[in-house]
C-alpha cells in the first residue's frame, strides 16, 4: 500500500475526473436526442453549448485528471513514496488544473464559449475561457514536473539502473505531452488571449489552427499511452505472466515520442494554405505510428497466448479459452483492445490524403473518436477504475460490484457499437458533424440517410441511451468504492495494484537516455514544421475578426 498522502492526491484527481465524466455523458445523452429532433432545449441553453461541454469535459478533463490519478499512484507504487516537495507540487498542479477547468466550464455554461473543444478561430469565446484552458495546461505541467522530480530522485539513488517500466512509460508520456503543449500554449497565449480581450483586432486563423493541431494529434497519444501502460504492465499481471518483452515495450513508447508530434497536418488536409508537399510529408510520418502500434498489438497477443498456454490451452487457439474471462479487470481491457482494431484502421483512413476528402467533417469522424478515445481509452480507464479506487481507499471490491462492472462494460460496448456504427455509416452517406440541424430542413436526400436499419434515429437514440445508462452504473461503482463499500480488513479482501514483473536483464541502457529521444523528436518536428510555419507567418493572410455565431 502506498503512503496515505499520495493516495489522497490520486483520489482527488480521480474524483474530479468522474465529476467531469458525469456531466459530460449527460451532455452526450442530450446531444443524441437533439440530433434526432426528439428534444427541444430551453431558450437559455443551446446545442453548441452542450457539445462544447461534452468535448471539453470528456476528451480533455476526464482523461487528464484520470491519467494523473493513475500516474501518481503508479509512480508512488513503483518508485516509492513521494517526498514533501513532490507532494506539494502535485497538489499545486491539481488545484491549478482544477481552477482552469472551473473557469473554462463556467464560460461554456454561461454561454460565452460555444466554440467547441477545438476552439477554432475565428469563433471567439470570452477571454476567460482561453485563460481557463491555459491554466489547465500549466497545471498539468506542474503535476508533470512533480513526477519528473520524483523520478530524478530515484535515478540519483539508483545510478546506472534502468527505471521500472511503469515509471519509464510515465516519463515518456510526460515528455511527449510537454513538447506537444508548446503549440497550444503559443497560440493561446500569443494569439487567442490578446484577441479575445480586444488587445488585437484580428487573428491569423491558419496559424492558430496549425499550432492547435501540432498539439491536437499528440493529445490523442496523451490519452492513449496511459491506456497502453495498462495494457503493457497491468494485463500481464492479471494473466499471471511477465511483461512479454521489456525492451520492446520501451522501444514502442519512445517511438511514440518521435512519431506522434510532427503529424498535425493530417487534420488539415483540406486547409488551403498549406502546400501538398508538407501535407504529404506529415502523412508519411503519421503512418510511421503504425509501427509502434503494431508492436503493441503483437506484444499483447503474445502475452495472451503465453498466459493461455500456461493455463493448459492446447492447439492453435485453445489458449484463447483459458484466459480469465470472468475477471472484469481483464475483460474490460480486452474489449477495449477489440474496439481499437476498427478504431485504428479508421484512423489510417482519416489520415489518408484521398479518403480524408470523403470523411472530413462528417459524422464518420465522430464515430471514429468514440471507438478510439471514447471506448479503447475510456474503457481501459474504466477497467483500471475497478481496482484503482478500492486500492486507494482500502475498500472491498464486492461481488455485487464485480457483477455491476460486467454489466457496465457490456452495456457500454453495445451502446457504442450501435451509436458509432450509425455515425460511421451516416458520415459515409454525407451527414455533417457538429450540427443541431440533422434533418437539414427535411431535404429528401438527407431523409434517405436515415432510412437504414442502423442509420435511423431510433438506433442512435437507443445507442446513446444505453451508453448513458452504462455511464451511470459506472458512477454508482465509483461512489460505492470511494465512500460506501465495506473496508477491506482481511488480507484476501485487499485490492491490489496489479503491476507485472518485467525482465530488464536484456534491455539496452540507451533506451533510457532521454536526450536521444528528445533530440530526435525536435529534429523531426523541425523537419516537418519549420518551413511551412515560417512560410505561414511570413506570408500571413489578412487576419480575421472574431465571430460569435451563437
Ligand atoms: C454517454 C456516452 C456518449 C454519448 C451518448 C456521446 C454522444 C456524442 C454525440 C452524439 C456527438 C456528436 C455531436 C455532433 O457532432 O453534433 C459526440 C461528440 C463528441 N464526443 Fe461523445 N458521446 C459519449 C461519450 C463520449 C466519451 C466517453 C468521449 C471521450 C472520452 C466522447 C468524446 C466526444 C468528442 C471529443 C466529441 C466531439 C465534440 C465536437 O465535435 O466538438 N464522447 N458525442
Ligand atoms: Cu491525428
Amino acid at each position: 500500500m502506498i503512503a496515505l498522502q499520495d493516495r489522497k492526491i490520486a483520489l482527488w484527481n480521480i474524483g474530479v475526473a468522474y465529476t467531469a465524466f458525469l456531466i459530460g455523458t449527460l451532455c452526450g445523452l442530450l446531444q443524441v436526442f437533439i440530433r434526432n429532433d426528439a428534444l427541444q432545449l430551453p431558450a437559455w441553453l443551446d446545442y453548441y453549448q452542450i457539445l462544447t461541454a461534452h468535448g471539453v469535459l470528456l476528451a480533455l478533463i476526464y482523461t487528464t485528471f484520470f491519467i494523473f490519478g493513475f500516474f501518481i499512484t503508479g509512480m508512488s507504487k513503483s518508485l516509492g513514496s513521494f517526498g514533501p516537495k513532490v507532494r506539494l507540487f502535485s497538489w499545486i498542479g491539481f488545484w491549478v488544473t482544477l481552477l482552469g477547468t472551473v473557469m473554462a466550464t463556467a464560460m461554456i455554461i454561461s454561454g460565452q464559449a460555444s466554440v467547441m473543444y477545438t476552439f477554432y478561430a475565428p469563433l471567439k469565446a470570452s477571454g476567460f475561457f482561453y485563460v481557463g484552458l491555459a491554466l489547465v495546461i500549466i497545471g498539468t505541467w506542474i503535476s508533470s514536473f512533480a513526477l519528473v522530480g520524483h523520478y530524478r530522485v530515484w535515478r540519483k539513488n539508483h545510478k546506472g539502473q534502468l527505471s521500472p517500466l511503469f515509471a519509464f512509460m510515465t516519463i515518456t508520456t510526460i515528455i511527449m505531452w510537454i513538447i506537444a503543449c508548446l503549440g497550444v500554449v503559443a497560440t493561446v497565449l500569443f494569439q487567442y488571449i490578446p484577441w479575445a480581450f480586444g488587445w488585437t483586432d484580428t487573428i491569423d486563423v491558419e496559424l492558430s489552427r496549425s499550432l492547435f493541431w501540432y498539439f491536437g494529434h499528440p493529445l490523442v497519444y496523451f490519452w492513449l499511452l496511459p491506456a497502453y501502460m495498462a495494457w503493457y504492465v497491468i494485463v500481464p499481471k492479471l494473466l499471471g505472466v511477465k511483461v512479454f518483452s521489456d525492451s520492446l515495450a520501451r522501444m514502442s513508447f519512445v517511438l511514440f515520442i518521435l512519431f506522434s508530434i510532427p503529424v498535425g497536418f493530417h487534420h488539415q488536409l483540406t486547409e488551403p494554405g498549406i502546400s501538398n508537399f508538407w501535407k504529404f510529408l506529415q502523412v508519411v510520418l503519421t503512418f510511421m505510428v503504425i509501427v509502434p502500434s503494431l508492436m503493441t498489438a503483437f506484444s499483447m497477443f503474445a502475452t495472451f497466448e503465453i498466459a493461455g498456454r500456461k493455463n493448459g490451452g492446447k492447439g492453435l487457439f485453445g489458449w484463447f479459452t483459458k484466459l480469465p474471462w470472468k475477471d472484469i479487470r481483464f475483460t474490460s481491457i480486452f474489449i477495449a483492445m477489440l474496439f481499437f482494431i476498427p478504431g485504428g484502421a479508421g484512423g489510417i483512413i482519416n489520415a489518408s490524403f484521398q479518403l480524408n476528402e470523403v470523411v472530413h467533417n462528417t459524422l464518420w469522424i465522430v464515430g471514429h473518436f468514440h471507438i478510439t478515445v471514447g471506448t479503447p481509452v475510456a474503457m481501459t480507464f474504466m477497467g483500471v477504475t475497478f481496482w484503482l479506487i478500492p486500492y486507494l481507499t482500502g475498500r472491498k471490491f464486492t461481488k455485487s460490484m464485480k457483477v455491476l462492472g460486467l454489466v457496465q462494460i457490456i452495456t457500454w460496448s453495445i451502446g457504442m457499437l450501435l451509436m458509432s456504427t450509425a455515425q460511421h455509416l451516416l458520415g459515409l452517406l454525407g451527414a455533417p458533424r457538429r450540427t443541431a440541424y440533422s434533418s437539414y430542413n427535411n431535404h429528401p436526400s438527407s431523409a434517405e440517410w436515415f432510412d437504414g436499419i442502423l442509420t435511423n434515429h431510433v438506433t442512435m437514440a437507443i445507442g446513446g441511451s444505453i451508453l448513458f445508462m452504462s455511464a451511470m452504473i459506472l458512477i454508482y461503482i465509483v461512489i460505492m468504492t470511494m465512500f460506501l463499500s465495506p473496508k477491506a480488513v482481511e488480507a484476501k479482501d485487499m485490492v491490489d495494484f496489479p503491476l507485472a514483473e518485467s525482465d530488464m536483464s536484456n534491455t539496452p541502457k540507451w533506451l533510457e537516455n532521454w536526450w536521444i529521444w528528445i533530440g530526435l523528436a525536435l529534429a523531426l518536428i523541425a523537419l516537418a514544421y519549420a518551413i511551412p510555419l515560417t512560410h505561414m507567418i511570413q506570408h500571413a493572410p489578412p487576419g480575421s475578426e472574431g465571430f460569435k455565431t451563437w
